[in-house]
């Protein structure tokens, strides 16, 4: 683009709204949190209209819906629990929840019929796809340059896959997630030892040192962009638990050693309804002071940190600008809905200005990135616009070259260069 055009001042509210959804649709997002897998992990690479209609949103749902019981729902196989989903609740009535709308978007995106009674048209369109040039289809439309995946090194589907040598694939990067340690150690520490290390069910002896040599092995294997892991609402730090153990002792170290940040994702209740299986966890209001606690003693950290309820986001907000180390992403799960993004990033650009991350899609199903990242930009491009037309109002020139840094910040160098070039 033109520095010219870069620098003309926009002066009406209707020049600035045009600029940012011209700059937003120009930006590729990175992705930096997602399930998605890249095409090299086979079967977890998960795409098309099946799973698209069996993700979790919309299997919870359901079950609200009709009247199959989850019992029944899950004898089913993956295309018949679609059938049964795309039945009730995209045929009977219109999908007019966040998840069930969409489903449409992203179908309907890919000039597929949204109307249609049988789901068999759509599953020919998918199944005459070359998996690559499908990604890369999906990627451009939904703007994004390349996603983070959620890798965990205890999981047994995952494991086969990073046996060997392989090509990394840009589009998709790797994230060390570490649930399975922090949060269910006594039902996973055996697979560790499995692996070759020194650790026993109260991680006592030589476990917290065997857990920082796992780690650092998974870190040369994985090259994993950042540490990961969610958490409890019941989070606390410092704690006389075994996680704050895991965590002085191997966790901590090894972020600030290699210079990689540790994602914090706190506020989830898993499994509070486990029939429900992934569809069955929920969300509660977490004590943000272990944050303060972390970000204080733990300086030459750097955390990158979401937080799932609601009702804890103003006071997240304020410890955001307390702490230089602590960079918010995304507005998750429960609350990546219209209304409450509006709300929480409003007025983090109020709290925070362009210092955060401001969202990021949790896809699990590759064509979800389409629907979510139009979302992002739908409501987040009003709000940056809301903004800069309040400060051209307030008395300051606006460019195209100043909406453009601010959308850069919030949907990629926040991430790319604050967080991932800081140390290494
Ligand atoms: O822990 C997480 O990373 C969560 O995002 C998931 O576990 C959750 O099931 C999800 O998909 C939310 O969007
Ligand atoms: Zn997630």
């Amino acid at each position: 683009m033109a520095t010219q055009v870069l620098s003309t001042t926009l002066t009406t509210q209707r020049e600035i709204a045009q600029a940012v959804e011209e700059v937003f649709a120009s930006t590729a997002v990175i992705d930096i949190h997602t399930h998605l897998f890249a095409p090299r992990f086979e079967n977890l690479n998960l795409w098309g209209v099946d799973n698209l209609l069996t993700y979790h949103y919309l299997e919870a749902e359901l079950f609200r819906t009709s009247t199959v019981r989850p019992e029944q729902y899950w004898e089913l196989d993956r295309p018949a629990r679609a059938d049964l989903i795309w039945k009730t609740m995209f045929v009977e009535r219109a999908p007019i929840s966040e998840a069930a709308r969409g489903a449409v978007a992203a179908l309907h995106a890919l000039g597929l019929d949204t109307n249609a009674e049988s789901l068999e048209p759509m599953r020919e369109y998918f199944r005459d796809l070359d998996v690559d040039d499908h990604i890369n289809r999906i990627f451009r439309l939904a703007g994004v340059s390349s996603v983070v995946m959620t890798n965990d090194p205890l999981d047994p589907e995952e494991l086969p896959f990073w046996n060997g040598s392989h090509r990394p694939d840009p589009r998709f990067q790797a994230a060390l997630r570490m649930d399975r340690i922090l949060n269910l150690w006594p039902a996973h520490h055996e697979e560790i030892s499995a692996q070759g290390y020194e650790v026993d069910a109260h991680a006592s002896g030589k476990s917290i040192a065997e857990v920082r040599r796992f780690i650092e092995d998974w870190m040369r294997r994985m090259n994993p962009v950042y540490m990961a892991v969610s958490l409890p609402d019941s989070f606390m730090f410092p704690a006389d638990d075994l996680r704050h153990r895991l965590l002085e002792g191997a966790i901590l170290p090894v972020s600030k050693d290699l210079g990689l940040p540790l994602a914090l994702m706190i506020g989830v209740r898993r499994q509070a309804n486990p029939t429900l299986r992934l569809a069955g966890d929920a969300s509660g209001r977490a004590n943000l002071l272990a944050l303060e606690n972390l970000c204080r003693d733990y300086p030459d950290n750097r955390f990158l940190v979401s937080v799932l309820s609601r009702e804890n986001q103003h006071e997240f907000c304020v410890y955001s600008r307390k702490f230089a180390n602590m960079m918010p992403f995304g507005c998750w799960w429960f609350l990546n809905n219209t209304s409450v993004v509006e709300e929480i990033t409003r007025e983090r650009l109020e709290m925070l200005g362009t210092s955060f991350i401001a969202q990021n899609s949790d896809a699990r199903v590759l064509e979800q990135l389409i629907y979510k990242w139009r979302n992002t930009r739908r409501t987040i491009g009003k709000l940056i616009a809301d903004q800069f037309a309040l400060l051209a109002d307030d008395g300051r020139a606006v460019t195209r070259a100043d909406i453009q840094d601010a959308v850069t910040r919030l949907f990629r160098t926040n991430f790319e260069v604050r967080m991932m070039t800081a140390k290494r």
